[in-house]
């Protein structure tokens, strides 16, 4: 795809996004008489026809409950639900599929750590460090756990930029941090953190940390060993799976010492009026019925997703992150909101004097569809002294031409209000 700027120098990264764009038949809607230009992806990716299907399929013919029944299509379905988490777990290179707990999505999952985790192991006076760039799934679960133990919040601040000022999370970490529990990308700001760095840091010192991986895991390679997270969240609807899905990966050491978080059905060896004993990992942190054609439905995302290829997914949105990049750069009363050296495709910004909430719906009368607010991260707000903030965010399938449409979009809307 070639790009419409002339100023531009595209590397052909070898990727058919007109191809990619035909498995997404919602890409096809209008809007406003307009081809809809989607760039709301870091709120939530389309769901190509492979996904769409598989749930069909799954409906249709294997529909049953899982881990209980004796009958053909329990156990089919029982075969189709552990092999999706076989195919995360060799997505994410967990070590063992009793390291990867499956939740309805990344506030579940830290929720369950908080809860959790944060339960057994941090008290009165110890000390959790998050930074000012979390998304609100990443900062309320603390703050409720601190209210209910005493234990303290401590957070790294960032800069003009929207970095981590790591050496400030240097002087936070200290022998009271219990956990620490970092954004590998800010859904506000787009900054991607060096979390190798805080991970090593961390464990200098032997404390655990959490990986939010909400942004990150549909934009590169995710290798959890590698990267030594104790824990690692996302969500499913993210990754062009379907909502309601999501994965807490954690280290066995610490899953094995952590209770269960909820309880009820197939968490359970065996109840009995006065006791119960818990079902081995991972299935002691699945309580209840889950959400299994969503969870067969993510298995066939990360089967697509392999198909592609995620090296060429990331070089091809680096290039439309170099594009927008320009074409936002081009027009003087854009401000954007975070200028990190090392960016997801992700565009916060501002125009002077026009609120959010009116760029998103001018732009929404030409068919482009961006996220305007606090984005579920006031904190950030409160850093940049703003309301709110525009933001665009690409995925797979958008083009070099639909980023052209959003530039010409932001002028539109200067000129209604000039
Ligand atoms: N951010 C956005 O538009 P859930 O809602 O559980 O799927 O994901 C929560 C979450 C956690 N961490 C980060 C960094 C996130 O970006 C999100 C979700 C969406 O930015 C919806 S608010």
């Amino acid at each position: 795809m070639i790009p419409l700027n002339s100023n531009f120098e595209s590397k052909p990264v070898g990727l058919d996004v007109e191809k990619i764009r035909k498995d997404f038949p919602i890409l096809d809607t209008q809007v406003s008489g307009r081809q809809l230009v989607y760039l709301d992806n870091a709120a939530t990716t389309h769901k190509p026809v492979a996904v769409i299907e598989r749930m069909k399929k799954y409906y249709e013919s294997e529909n049953s409950n899982i881990h209980r029944g004796v009958h053909f299509l329990s156990q089919l379905a029982t075969k189709e639900y552990e092999s999706a988490r076989e195919k995360i777990r060799g997505f994410i290179n967990a070590g063992s599929t009793r390291e990867v707990i499956i939740t309805r999505g990344a506030t579940d999952s830290i929720n369950l750590v908080a809860q959790s985790f944060g339960r057994k192991f941090i008290g009165a006076g110890d000390e959790i460090i998050i930074s000012e760039m979390e998304h609100h799934a990443n900062i309320v679960p603390w703050q409720m756990l601190c209210e209910s133990t005493g234990a303290v919040l401590r957070y790294i601040p960032i800069n003009d930029n929207g970095e981590l000022i790591l050496e400030k999370f240097d002087v936070l970490l200290n022998s009271r941090t219990k956990l620490v529990s970092v954004t590998r990308c800010s859904n506000a700001l787009g900054t991607i953190n060096p979390v190798e760095y805080i991970i090593e840091k961390s464990h200098q010192q032997g404390t655990p940390v959490l990986i939010d991986g909400s942004q990150s895991i549909q934009h590169g390679t995710i290798d959890v060993q590698k990267l030594d997270a104790d824990f690692f969240v996302f969500s499913g609807h993210k990754l062009y799976g379907p909502t309601g899905t999501g994965v807490l990966y954690g280290k066995e050491k610490y899953l094995r010492e952590m209770p269960p978080y909820q309880g009820g059905g197939d968490m359970i060896l065996n109840v009995s009026m006065e006791k119960t004993t818990y079902n081995d990992l991972p299935y002691k942190f699945e309580a209840g019925t889950p959400n299994i054609a969503g969870v067969i439905g993510l298995g066939a995302a990360i089967d697509y997703i392999n198909s592609i290829g995620m090296d060429l997914i990331s070089a091809h949105e680096k290039e439309l992150t170099r594009y927008a990049l320009t074409g936002l750069s081009s027009i003087w009363q854009v401000i954007l909101i975070g200028e990190p050296k090392n960016r997801a495709p992700v565009f916060s910004f501002i125009l002077e004097g026009i609120h959010p909430h009116d760029i998103g719906t001018i732009l929404d009368f030409e068919g482009i569809a961006i996220r305007a607010g606090h984005h579920c991260a006031q904190p950030v707000m409160e850093r940049y002294c703003i309301p709110a903030t525009a933001r665009a965010s690409f995925a797979v399938y958008n083009t070099f031409e639909e980023i052209d449409k959003l530039v010409l979009g932001i002028r539109r809307v200067l000129e209604v209000f000039s």
